[in-house]
């Protein structure tokens, strides 16, 4: 059976997640369910950062004294927004858990017996939102331009990983596999930063209470990066990962320094690393001294997990940035998931039920609208096996787009009276849409498509029913039900924390 490995950036828990972290974990878990359903062996591993210095601030901040209790407390929140949001992980990964360690020692063992970790002084710039070191250049108006936030300046002796001994052949990987970083501008950038110049990195930090410690070197704590990037290798069964999914804030951690050490350690590379663009929200960063954090709980509640699934895949091209509003969410839901998908869904189930007592009727099978939705199928799956998951759920739109256009010109509720066959067969080859529809749903909007489900009397088990116009005359449906109710302007809220 084919493997698959999806992982997605472990997550500091200074807070809990915002729509951003929201974004890239649902991107993960429509590819993570979109190769379940085509019977492949997925491993799906998300998980938190909790190793950092912004733990501890955080912690201290909320007047814990125990970090740990702060640790356990955050990482209950974060597991409890991934099961709102429908986030069907393998593996929660914590790295203050035992089994990290182990697996944090072992790579910084093999890359030690390598000879590529030295003593050395580091003498410069740190900044705590970044957790990484950086250069004067790099700062904007003294600042740390992600961060806004002034870096510390430190003089520390540390072990340094010979990150740039690996600089000719990380380039050569990235040279001769164009979809190893994606998408191409984020490779361009990873490109001509290599080639500026690649220097060593320091991997451990003095005076660090909290933290992984340094193997023979008490005095010493594994730098943050070093410790979380080692979680990606904790399926060792399933290493290489299949796709890294991160944002472009982390492109140079995952694309120059995560390559550096498995290639030193001797392990295989990830065959993808894409990093998608930033979210706003109206247009604004998200920041917490801006007020506008969304908690994607809020939107779960008001418009349920399907809806904001949807709304950020469908919203945002998939490697740009992007800007979340209620207000577009809502045009969305009404003008695209009511209107077009709920809308045919309905019309479909319902006339079924009151004209045919509830059973796919007789009638002859459209074998051109059925070669026409199999090619939507197929370019769909073009597109996922592409990343191009916004242009994938699109496509999928326009089926159901098309399913309404189908009715439309059937007129079953006029041609019931005067061709009853001619409105069997449209209701024969709608009801089969609509289990296209129910199947091709079931990676991105997973409750919406087991209601259909249950609604349509079938069981999804696998991709290859998305390919078929296979429902029989017969087949007895379930009972219909509004799948998406619109929200008016005046119920427009925002609240955030
Ligand atoms: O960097 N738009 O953790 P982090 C889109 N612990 N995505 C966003 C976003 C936004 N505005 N804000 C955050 C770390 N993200 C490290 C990672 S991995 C070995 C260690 C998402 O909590 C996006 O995936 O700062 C981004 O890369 C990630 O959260 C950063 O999460």
């Amino acid at each position: 059976m084919a493997k698959f490995y999806i992982t997605t950036p472990i997550y500091y828990i200074n807070a809990v997640p915002h729509i951003g972290h929201a974004y890239t974990t649902i991107v993960a878990d429509v590819f993570a369910r979109w190769h379940r359903l085509r019977g492949e062996d997925v491993f799906f591993l998300t998980g938190l950062d909790e190793n950092s210095v912004k733990t501890v601030q955080a912690a201290k901040e909320q007047g814990f004294t125990d970090i740990q209790a702060y640790a356990d407390s955050l990482a209950k929140l974060w597991i409890e927004a991934w099961k709102l949001l429908g986030i069907s992980y393998d593996d929660f990964v914590r790295t203050t858990q035992e089994r990290h360690r182990r697996n944090v020692y072992e790579l910084f063992k093999r890359i030690k017996e390598r000879g590529d970790i030295y003593k050395g002084v580091y003498e410069g710039l740190y900044c705590e939102g970044c957790e990484a070191y950086i250069t004067e250049d790099e700062l904007v108006d003294g600042k740390c331009p992600l961060h806004q936030k002034k870096p510390k300046r430190v003089r520390e002796e540390n072990y340094f990983f010979k990150l740039s001994k690996y600089r000719d052949k990380i380039l050569g990987h990235i040279e001769s596999n164009p979809g190893f970083i994606q998408p191409e501008a984020r490779r361009n950038e990873v490109v001509s930063f290599i080639k500026g110049g690649l220097k060593d990195v320091s991997i451990t930090r003095p005076k660090i209470e909290w933290g992984i410690k340094t193997p023979d070197d008490p005095t010493q704590t594994i730098w943050v990066w070093f410790d979380a990037l080692c979680n990606y290798l904790l399926p060792q069964d399933y290493w290489p990962a299949d796709i890294h999914f991160i944002a472009k804030d982390i492109l140079r951690f995952h694309c120059i320094v995560w390559p550096g050490m498995l290639l030193s350690a001797g392990y295989e590379l990830p065959k993808r690393i894409f990093a998608h663009g930033f979210l706003t929200v109206e247009r604004k960063k998200i920041s917490k001294s801006l007020g506008n954090v969304i908690d994607p709980a809020y939107l779960v509640e008001k418009y349920s997990a399907d809806v904001l699934r949807y709304f950020l895949i469908r919203e945002v091209s998939f490697g740009q940035d992007g800007d979340f509003s209620e207000r577009s969410l809502r045009t969305r839901l009404n003008d695209e998931l009511a209107d077009v998908l709920g809308n045919f869904v309905h019309r479909v189930l319902t006339f079924t039920r009151d004209r045919f007592g509830g059973e796919v009727p007789e009638g002859k099978l459209d074998k051109k609208f059925e070669a026409e939705t199999h090619e939507r199928v197929q370019k769909i799956e073009q597109l996922l096996e592409k990343l191009k998951v916004s242009q994938a759920l699109e496509e999928l739109m326009t089926i159901a787009k098309r399913g309404n256009e189908y009715f439309q010109s059937c007129k079953p509720w006029e041609a019931i009276k005067s061709e009853p066959e001619k409105a069997a067969s449209c209701l024969l080859n709608c009801a089969n849409l609509v289990k296209v529809l129910c199947v091709a749903l079931a990676p991105f909007m997973p409750s919406t498509s087991a209601n259909l489900a249950k609604q349509l009397g079938v069981k999804v088990t696998s991709w290859e029913q998305a390919r078929q116009f296979d429902l029989k005359p017969g087949h007895q449906i379930g009972k219909p039900s509004v799948i998406f109710t619109k929200v008016e302007a005046n119920n427009l809220g925002s609240k955030v924390r």
